[in-house]
C-alpha cells in the first residue's frame, strides 16, 4: 500500500476482495508512468503507434465495435429516493443496483491488473476543486486520465489531507453489452462502471464524477456544475471577458474554447480555460467565478482541419491519442474533414471501402490542454475565473435566431431549461432528432431537473451581480445548407454579447429576448447579405408558440416538483409572442 490513510486503503482491499485482480498499481502520475504504460500497450495490441515523423508521440486506439459512445439508457442514477433522480435519469433503487453490479464485478479482475488513479478535478491548490479516486482495470483508461486530469501524488496527497474523495469502480469486464452499466450513487458519492471502455463511461472524472456527481454536491453546497466551455475574450483595449458557454455533446464547444479571431479582428485575443465542463461558484460578493475542473480534451475528430479550427488541429498533431479513426497509407490519422492525407484503413482496421466512414463519426482524440495554442495559464488558477456572460445553444435547422439576450436572470433559466438540439453521435441512438437537452446537461445532471431548475433560479435572489444569459445558434439552414459560417466568426457573435454586458449597443425587445438591432452584429468582410442576416434572426411566431407548447408539455412531465417561477416565466413569453403575432 502506498498510502496510510486508512478510508482509501480500506476501500481499496474491499474492491481487491471482490474483484481479485492478480496484481494491483498505485498511480504516481508521471510522465515515465504514461511512457510506461503506452509501452505496455504497444505491446498487447491495444494501442498502436502512429506515423512517428508528422505525429510524434501519437497513438491510435481500436474499441470495441460496439463501445463508441456514451450509453443514456444503461446509465443510472441510484438515489436513495426515486424522486430525487428526477424523470431526466434512469433509476435503481442503491440496494438493488449494488448487488446486481456486486455479481457483475465478482472476480472480474482475475488475470489482471488493478489500477488505483487519484486525481484532482480542479487545479491542485485550489477549494473549488475536488478529488476522486477511480479503480480500473484498463490500462487505456489510466493513459487518458493521465492526460484529462491531474493525477497522481499529489492529488493522493491532498486526499490524505481532506479524508475524502469520490469513489469510482471501472472495469470494462467482458465489454459484452448486456452486461453494461454506469451507474452513480450520489448520497455515498460513488459511481461503479462496467461493460465499457469508451472516454463518458469509463474516465470516470469526467462525466460521472465533474457533472453527475458533482451537480448534486453542488445542489447541496450552493454551486453549480455545468457542461460549459469556458474562453477568454480580451479585445483590442485590452479588457478581458470570460464567457461560459453550454452546447449539447458535439455542437462545438471545443471549436468555440479554441476560436482563432476572424479577419478585421486583428487586436482580438481568445484563450482557452476549458472546453467541456465549469465549476460555477459565488464569491462574496455575488460574482461568479468558473473553474475547468479538468486538464485535457477528449475532443471529437471529424472535421478537425487547419482551416475551420487550428488550434484542435495543432494540438493534436503530437502526444495524442486517437480513438477509432482511420489511416492514411502511410499510417497517419485520419477522419472526414481532414484536408489532407490518403485514407485507406477504416477505423475498423479493414480496408476503406466506398461508402463507408473511415473514422468513426464519434472518433476521439484526448490531448492535455496544454497542448492548446491558446491554452490560458488560468486554467490553472486557483480561483477560477469571472464569468462576464453565460451562454446557451443548440443545435437547431429552424427557428432560433443566431443570438438573443435573455431579459434577466429568470428569464435566462427558461432559455436554458428549454434548449433542445438535433441529436448527434456523441450518444448511441438516432441521429438528427430534436429533443430537449436543458442547459446541455440532459445526460448529465445526476438530479431531478425540477430541482435542478430551482437551484438555478435561486441564485436570482442570492446576487444581482450575475452574468447576463445569452442564447445562440450557429446551425440555422435555409435551402442551400447552413446559413452561418460559424467557427472563427463566431467571434462576432461573441463582440455582440460583450458590448451588451458592458452596456455599449441598444437591442430590440421582443417576445423571446433582447435582439441584435440591424447592423449590430459585424459582418464586415463577410459574403452575407442583409436579406441572410434577416433569415438569421427571423422569428416565426406560429412556431415558436409550437416550440412553447412542446416546453410546456416538457416541464409538465417533470410534476409538482418543477418551480412555479419558471411557469412564468413561459407565461410571459407566450402572451408576448401571441401580442407580437397579432400585430
Ligand atoms: C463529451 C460529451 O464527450 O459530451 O464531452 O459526450
Ligand atoms: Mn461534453
Amino acid at each position: 500500500m502506498t498510502t496510510n490513510n486508512e478510508l482509501l486503503n480500506n476501500w481499496v482491499k474491499e474492491v481487491v476482495s471482490l474483484t481479485k485482480p492478480d496484481s494491483i498499481y498505485w498511480c504516481n502520475g508521471s510522465n515515465d508512468e504514461y511512457q510506461s504504460f503506452v509501452e505496455k500497450m504497444l505491446e498487447t495490441g491495444d494501442l498502436s503507434k502512429l506515423n512517428s515523423e508528422t505525429f510524434p508521440n501519437c497513438y491510435l486506439h481500436r474499441s470495441d465495435q460496439s463501445d463508441v459512445a456514451r450509453v443514456e439508457h444503461l446509465t443510472f442514477i441510484c438515489s436513495k429516493e426515486k424522486d430525487d433522480s428526477g424523470p431526466n435519469n434512469n433509476w435503481m433503487d442503491p440496494q438493488e443496483a449494488h448487488e446486481k453490479l456486486d455479481n457483475l464485478f465478482e472476480r472480474c479482475m482475475e488475470g489482471r491488473t488493478l489500477y488505483v488513479i487519484p486525481y484532482c478535478m480542479g487545479p491542485i491548490d485550489s477549494k473549488l476543486s475536488r478529488c476522486g479516486v477511480e479503480i480500473t482495470d484498463s490500462p487505456y483508461v489510466v493513459a487518458n486520465m493521465y492526460l484529462m486530469t491531474r493525477m497522481g501524488t499529489p492529488a493522493l496527497k491532498r486526499i490524505e489531507d481532506e479524508n475524502k474523495f469520490v469513489k469510482g469502480i471501472h472495469s470494462i469486464g467482458d465489454l459484452d453489452p448486456e452486461k453494461r452499466f454506469i451507474m452513480h450513487f450520489p448520497e455515498e458519492e460513488t459511481i461503479r462502471s462496467i461493460g465499457s471502455g469508451y472516454g463518458g463511461n469509463a474516465l470516470l472524472g469526467k462525466k460521472c464524477h465533474a457533472l453527475r456527481i458533482a451537480s448534486w454536491q453542488a445542489l447541496k453546497e450552493n454551486w453549480l456544475a455545468e457542461h460549459m466551455l469556458i474562453v477568454e475574450i480580451e479585445n483590442p483595449s485590452n479588457e478581458k471577458f470570460y464567457i461560459a458557454a453550454a452546447f449539447p455533446s458535439a455542437c462545438g464547444k471545443t471549436n468555440l474554447a479554441m476560436l482563432i479571431p476572424p479577419e478585421g479582428y486583428e487586436g482580438w485575443k481568445v484563450k482557452t480555460i476549458g472546453d467541456d465542463i465549469a465549476w460555477l461558484n459565488m464569491d462574496e460578493n455575488g460574482q461568479i467565478w468558473a473553474i475547468n475542473p479538468e486538464a485535457g480534451y477528449f475532443g471529437v475528430v471529424p472535421g478537425t482541419n487547419e482551416e475551420d479550427n487550428e488550434n484542435a488541429y495543432k494540438a493534436i498533431q503530437r502526444d495524442a491519442i486517437f480513438t477509432n479513426v482511420g489511416l492514411t497509407d502511410n499510417n497517419e490519422p485520419w477522419w472526414e474533414g481532414r484536408l489532407d492525407g490518403t485514407p485507406s484503413i477504416d477505423w475498423k482496421g479493414n480496408q476503406l471501402e466506398e461508402g463507408n466512414h473511415c473514422a468513426h463519426p464519434n472518433s476521439r482524440f484526448t490531448v492535455s490542454a496544454k497542448n492548446n495554442p491558446q491554452y490560458s495559464e488560468l486554467a490553472d488558477s486557483p480561483s477560477g475565473v469571472p464569468i462576464t456572460a453565460i451562454v446557451f445553444g443548440g443545435r437547431r435547422s429552424e427557428l432560433a435566431p443566431l443570438v438573443y439576450e435573455a431579459k434577466d436572470w429568470n428569464h435566462g433559466v427558461l432559455v436554458g431549461a428549454s434548449v433542445g438540439s438535433e441529436t448527434t453521435a456523441a450518444a448511441a441512438g438516432d441521429i438528427g432528432i430534436v429533443r430537449r437537452d436543458p442547459m446541455a446537461m440532459k445526460p448529465f445532471c445526476g438530479y431531478n431537473f425540477a430541482d435542478y431548475f430551482s437551484h438555478w433560479l435561486s441564485f436570482s435572489e442570492q446576487s444581482d451581480n450575475l452574468p447576463k444569459i445569452f442564447h445562440v445558434n450557429w446551425f440555422r439552414k435555409n435551402e442551400e445548407g447552413f446559413i452561418w459560417p460559424g467557427f472563427g466568426e463566431n467571434l462576432r457573435v461573441l463582440d455582440w454579447i460583450i458590448k451588451r454586458c458592458q452596456k455599449n449597443v441598444d437591442a430590440k425587445e421582443m417576445p423571446i429576448g433582447f435582439l441584435p438591432n440591424n447592423n449590430d452584429i459585424n459582418t464586415s468582410g463577410l459574403n452575407i447579405s442583409e436579406e441572410t442576416m434577416d433569415e438569421l434572426f427571423a422569428i416565426n411566431q406560429d412556431q415558436w408558440l409550437k416550440e412553447m407548447d412542446s416546453i410546456e408539455d416538457f416541464f409538465k412531465e417533470y410534476g409538482d416538483r418543477m418551480p412555479s417561477q419558471l411557469f412564468d416565466e413561459h407565461k410571459k413569453v407566450v402572451d408576448s409572442l401571441k401580442e407580437y403575432s397579432s400585430d
